[in-house]
């Protein structure tokens, strides 16, 4: 696979769904959806998009640092159907009604505005670029859909063109809110359900027409997502629209976006359970999300200085990139891959060492490791001024002390102990490979070392997280931790083949939130999850 592939377009639901390798289940949500758009809209889709949510394996809060993350794709997903208003005319430019199957989520009517520029003489007044007002401080279905939207009208109707008037249906099981990322499902989708209703992807795939690869699919959506006001990295976008079935994605965003997959040990299955704590980002992103973006950028400000790497005083430089100037690696350069792996997890066990040099002489005194604001600033070597400028001026942070010893020596550990997972996985491909057991061991391994700098050193766990991932290894898990951001939300947890019920049973019979729960709304909230494929679509109905 890789990320100059278009995206694939079916036109019959036994190949998607012979692709996904899946249920009927699957099949007759499809169906679903499109009886339900005729139902509302009285005619049929013109386009149904799936994008999936995702499981992260290990290596968290290194993406927006720009270090490899190995996520796969789940079988839960988001579909959205749309199709143009008939009668054109009769409708705002671009204007959208927006359903969702769930009740709780209400219908939507919205437009986008024009931003009109005069030019010089007053008659040539014209259309610049189309605006949506997108709310950033409350969790809103549509803002995700509006997200979407927001890339398409700026990447295709600047400078002229008026979008479709559309009428949509959506529907997922990815739950919200819990780190298998229903956000990146949604606008992933949002974004392929636009671009196909406007002309923008060929319908019948023959190679003609308007195409958009998997690489462009991503960075739009990763750029549409910000616009939802989380300064997220890129591996949930590329989780959801590059993964292949049956595999996890290493996925490298420096010196460019590149994804190979991972194929996982025979026997291993990895279970996803929810803490049922909800982490709603646009409510906490300014003291935990956010806040470690700007922590682990200023990080590694401090550490080019130390190393004697350039950075210049505008630059917002992030650690992975630091240690690719150490090296003289250029940016975009190259296939992707950059430097050979070996190299960086040289260099990484190198930045373990060097990151000593970041821990404060002394700690504060409520034993934190922290630095307060001056400080931080000095040791930055810019002006308060330049300082404020470059890290706090395009987000919301709130803070009292800065960790930037902990978040770095979270990030760097984080990021070897990805390579080493890739690794042990390929190995056990090989025909010297360790015995299979010993594979999913030292995978477990690395999962539970992942979950102790993540609660430790990155503090983005939570009580009922580290009650969970420990519930799971008592109850026979090689490993568990938590995925996706934390501060709530899911357990992904490594357990062999044969002893995936009697797994659910002790956890569901010990995490004191699942008491009474059984059927469905048990498997709700626990479930093994197969490896699924990226994002796609399906044209008329
Ligand atoms: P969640 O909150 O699970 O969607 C977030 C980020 C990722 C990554 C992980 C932590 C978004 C959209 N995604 O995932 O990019 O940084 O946290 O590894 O915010
Ligand atoms: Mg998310």
């Amino acid at each position: 696979m890789s990320a100059s592939e278009p995206i694939p377009v079916y036109t019959s639901l036994t190949d998607l769904y012979g692709s996904l390798g899946t249920s009927l289940n699957h099949a007759e949500r499809w169906n679903n959806i499109a009886e339900e758009f005729q139902r509302q809209f009285g005619r049929k889709p013109a386009y149904i998009a799936r994008a999936p949510g995702r499981v992260n394996l290990i290596g968290e809060h290194i993406d927006y640092c720009l270090f490899g993350v190995l996520p796969a794709a789940i079988e839960r997903d988001i579909l959205i159907a749309i199709s143009p208003r008939p009668h054109h005319h009769d409708h705002a430019p671009g204007s959208v009604v927006a359903e969702n199957m769930h009740t709780k989520y209400t219908r939507q009517v919205f437009a986008p505005a024009p931003r009109r520029k005069a030019s010089v003489s007053e008659e040539e007044v014209h259309v610049e670029e189309w605006h949506l007002d997108i709310n950033t401080k409350e969790l809103r279905w549509e803002s995700y859909v509006k997200a979407g939207y927001y890339g398409v009208l700026i990447n295709y109707f600047t400078g002229g063109g008026n979008p479709a008037p559309v009428d949509i249906l959506v529907t997922g099981t990815v739950p919200a809110g819990s780190g298998l990322s229903s956000s990146a499902a949604m606008v992933v989708g949002s974004t392929l359900a636009f671009l196909a209703v406007n002309g923008k992807l060929e319908p019948n795939f023959t190679g003609s027409g308007p195409q958009i690869s998997k690489g462009q699919l991503v960075e739009m959506a990763v750029a549409n997502e910000k616009r939802v006001g989380v300064n997220s990295g890129g591996m949930d976008q590329a989780a959801s629209v590059i993964s292949v079935p049956s595999s996890a994605l290493y996925i490298s965003f420096f010196p460019s976006l590149s994804a190979s997959s991972v194929p996982l040990p025979p026997g291993a299955v990895f279970i996803i359970a929810n803490s049922l704590v909800i982490s709603d980002k646009a409510v906490t992103a300014k003291r935990n999300y956010n806040l470690r973006v700007v922590e682990t950028l200023a990080a590694a400000r401090i550490l080019a200085l130390r190393l004697g790497v350039k950075v210049g005083a505008e630059e917002r430089v992030t650690l992975r990139e630091v240690i690719g100037r150490l090296a003289g690696e250029i940016e975009g350069e190259g296939d992707g891959e950059g430097m050979p792996i070996e190299w960086i997890e040289e260099t990484l066990r190198r930045m373990e060492r060097e990151v000593e040099g970041l821990k404060p002489a002394k700690a504060t005194e409520d034993g934190q490791l922290g630095v307060k604001m001056e400080e931080m600033i000095r040791m930055s070597g810019l002006s308060e001024g330049e300082f404020k400028q470059v890290y706090l001026s395009w987000v919301e942070v709130e803070a009292t002390h800065f960790q930037l010893y902990k978040r770095a020596k979270h990030v760097f550990t984080e990021a070897s102990r990805v390579l080493q997972f890739r690794k042990t996985c390929l190995s056990s491909q090989s025909t010297e490979s360790l015995n299979p057991l010993d594979v999913i061991k030292r995978l477990g391994e690395l999962m539970n070392e992942s979950q102790t700098s993540c609660d430790e050193l990155f503090e983005c766990s939570c009580p009922e997280l580290n009650e969970l991932t420990k519930i799971a290894r008592e109850a026979g898990a090689f490993g568990s931790r938590l995925t996706g951001a934390g501060w709530g939300g899911c357990t992904v947890s490594l357990v062999s083949e044969d002893n995936v019920d009697a797994f659910i049973k002790q956890v569901s019979e010990r995490y004191g939130p699942y008491k009474g729960l059984e059927g469905e709304k048990l498997s709700e909230v626990i479930f093994a999850t197969k490896p699924s494929s990226g994002a796609c679509g399906e044209w008329g109905f």
